[in-house]
């Protein structure tokens, strides 16, 4: 079974991981450079059963993505919190008030303009992936173009998109974690990723990262009229934070049971149609959740 290569991943960390500083302050126990390979083809996508994961959140954050949007506003509309960390430390350091994350997720829903001002997350992925402005002055819709190759030249090897915009780095709130996804199809018709993710919160980030792109692949294979091949994740710096061990070990001790099923139940004309409710997740039947604190 397929978990097995996240377990085997937390345990080489925890044996062999390097004992660093990082810019959080928490530390960490870092490899760097992993891989792992998840076979889709029979419609099983890597959601991890050793603990419970929130894959609604992970797969309304990809819809956030492919929408375009860099706002935290949409994702707080749906009870989505996982980005309101960032915006929210940086409105204490600018203003000093000291807002709880709830109070100022509340402030964002109630005043458009606060929204504006303080719940954009400068040109993070939704922006490069739909509109990379080049300095030719053209803005690129990476995604749109993908799918475009991936329909009238499936061979092509250079299908892929990028949100490492280094012009405007400066301006994000965090600069892209997963960062290139390469797609690839199969002389029979599938549809293989590879995701390059240059930094890995392996306890928290990493299960999400791998829904998302999951789902991602999913949406792309009914846009173009593929079937789905391997999901390949592959880590640069790949960390479990201190403050996360304890937690890495109870799931470590945990039997890993069969992914869940996907299915699209609804084929939309465009690859921004999809709503959450177009994914039907069966026979999830996951060990209950772990909570830790996310480092900022
Ligand atoms: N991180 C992830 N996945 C994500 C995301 C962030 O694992 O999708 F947005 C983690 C990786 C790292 C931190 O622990 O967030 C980003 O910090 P840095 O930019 O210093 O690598």
């Amino acid at each position: 079974m397929s978990e097995h290569q996240y377990l085997r991943l937390v345990s080489d960390i925890l044996e062999k991981g390097d004992q660093r500083h990082d810019r959080t302050g928490v530390g960490t126990l870092s490899l760097f450079g992993a891989m792992m390979r998840f076979d889709l083809s029979k419609g099983r996508i890597p959601i991890l059963t050793t603990k419970k994961v929130s894959y609604r959140l992970a797969i309304r954050e990809m819809l956030w993505f492919l929408s375009g949007d860099t706002n935290i506003r949409p994702l707080v509309e749906q009870g989505v919190s996982i980005w309101s960390d960032w915006p929210l430390a940086r409105y204490q350091a600018e203003t000093g008030a000291l807002l709880s994350k709830k109070e100022f997720e509340a402030k964002i829903l109630a005043d458009t303009e606060f929204a504006k001002k303080w719940g954009d997350l400068g040109p993070v992925y939704g922006r490069q992936w739909r509109r990379w402005q080049g300095s030719d002055g053209q803005v690129y819709d990476q995604i749109a173009t993908l799918i475009e190759t991936l329909k009238s030249n499936p061979s092509s090897r250079r299908m892929l998109f990028h949100g490492w915009n280094v012009a405007e780095l400066k301006d994000m709130a965090l600069p892209p974690c997963h960062m290139v996804y390469q797609y690839h199809v199969t002389s029979d018709g599938r549809l293989n990723s590879l995701l390059y993710q240059r930094s890995a919160d392996v306890f928290l980030g990493l299960p999400f990262n791998l829904v998302g792109a999951a789902a991602l692949q999913a949406m792309l294979a009914d846009q173009a009229g593929l079937a789905l091949g391997d999901l390949v994740w592959t880590g640069g710096d790949v960390h479990i934070y201190r403050n996360h061990i304890d937690q890495m070990k109870e799931q470590l001790a945990r039997e890993p049971r069969a992914f869940p099923r996907l299915e699209l139940t609804r084929h939309p004309n465009s690859i921004t149609d999809y709503k959450i409710e177009d994914f039907a997740i069966t026979g999830y039947d996951p060990h209950p959740p772990i909570k830790g604190a996310v480092a900022v």
